[in-house]
């Protein structure tokens, strides 16, 4: 018989590149999704899956929801990749942020508990459980040090993980995820939100891409490589926690260099701090420029993985460096009229 997986977050990035990926692994993927008006289909849709999986009213609030549902789909394997995503946002309500990533898991580890059987569980850990690391790149080992309420909830979450994986013995994993980005991304994440205004400038807009802090640097690959790790994981005869990372740190300014240059756009950086900016090479034109309102209250410090041990034990590491990244991007949205995917 075909093996059965229910994905929680089953409309967002990661979500709708692991249904497609299920489903070509050939099993039967139910999703849930808080309510049509309030979760976006697009992205299912997109990707042609709307109509071959099967989708749930759930929220990972809600308890006696989470119950009902998973003990009426009864399934294999659970992929929990529900959350308030945007870290900048955690700050604005962290009380939310804190019941989802933390509480929201702990219900899901109770019912599966409580329901017996063996269904295996993957949970969406996050670099930000190292936000103030004192060592780069981080390991599995590295101590966990939140700098935002997202990253304290996601700490919560992946100590219970351990909790439950001890003492009732479930297969139960983490995979602790660096930045991975896509064309389905989200519009407020720092890459599509570059991809997305560059790819209007080429066309022709008199827009100014307006970003943060264009030193900061993070650890890019790309999101479709990591659902297969996601899967990886909970093939393992035996539940572990993994890094899932490419291990090389990336500016937000050059990321944006990357993704010009594939829209055929070279940018001169010239200033420092928030007088920085960016002019556009054929004509001067300032298309990058620095905003204050959006740098971070707390940033993190610099997040870059060591994905050795995926590489030994699960033989996966990310083959999408992050200059193809950004240009597979910036392509995606300029191929679309009016540069929006959505
Ligand atoms: P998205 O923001 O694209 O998707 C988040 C999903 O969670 C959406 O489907 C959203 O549904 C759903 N959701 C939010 N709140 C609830 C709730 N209360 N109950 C049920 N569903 C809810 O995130 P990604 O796909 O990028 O990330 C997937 C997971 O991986 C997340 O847990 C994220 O924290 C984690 N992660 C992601 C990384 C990345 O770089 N992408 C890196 C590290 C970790 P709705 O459409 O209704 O809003
Ligand atoms: P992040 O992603 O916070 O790492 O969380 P985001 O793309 O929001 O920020 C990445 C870095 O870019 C800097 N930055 C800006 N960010 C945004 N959003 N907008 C800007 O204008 C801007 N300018 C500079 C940020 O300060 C930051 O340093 C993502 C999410 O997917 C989380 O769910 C996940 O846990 C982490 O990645 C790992």
């Amino acid at each position: 018989m075909g093996r059965s997986a229910f994905i929680t977050g089953i409309s967002g990035q990661d979500g709708a590149y692991l249904a497609a990926f299920l489903l070509d692994k050939g099993y039967e993927v139910h999703g849930g999704i808080r309510s049509v008006a309030h979760s976006g289909l697009e992205r299912l849709e997109f990707l042609g899956l709307r109509d071959r999986i099967r989708l749930h009213p759930f929220d990972l609030a809600d308890h006696n929801n989470i119950f009902r549902v998973l003990r009426e789909v009864s399934v294999d394997e659970v992929y929990n990749l529900a959350a308030q995503s945007f870290v900048g946002a955690s700050w604005d309500n962290a009380i939310q942020a804190l019941d989802i990533h933390a509480m929201g898991t702990a219900r899901l580890l109770d019912t599966l508990r409580t329901l017996g059987g063996d269904t295996r569980i993957f949970q969406a850990s996050s670099s930000e459980i190292f936000g103030t690391a004192r060592t780069c790149p981080q390991t599995e080992l590295t101590a966990l040090a939140p700098r935002a309420p997202y990253g304290t909830g996601k700490v919560m979450a992946h100590c219970l993980v351990e909790n439950y994986r001890t003492r009732f013995g479930m297969h139960a994993s983490c995979g602790i995820l660096y930045n991975h980005e896509s064309p389905l991304r989200g519009r407020q994440f720092v890459t599509r939100k570059i991809t997305l205004a560059l790819a209007r400038i080429a066309a022709g807009a008199p827009e100014i891409c307006r970003l943060g802090n264009l030193s900061a640097r993070r650890d890019w690959g790309y999101a479709p490589e990591y659902v297969e790790g996601m899967w990886r994981m909970l093939q393992q005869d035996q539940p572990e926690d993994f890094i899932l990372a490419t291990g090389i740190g990336t500016t937000v300014r050059d990321f944006a260099t990357h993704a010009a240059a594939a829209l055929g756009i070279e940018i001169d950086w010239e200033g420092s701090g928030a007088g920085e900016v960016g002019r556009r090479r054929s004509d001067g034109r300032i298309i990058v420029a620095v905003d204050p309102e959006f740098y971070r209250p707390a940033e993190a410090v610099d997040l870059i993985g060591d994905a050795a041990k995926a590489r030994d034990r699960l033989g996966w590491s990310a083959q999408t460096d992050v200059a193809t990244l950004a240009a597979l991007m910036a392509r995606a949205e300029a191929a679309v009229p009016g540069c929006a995917l959505w």
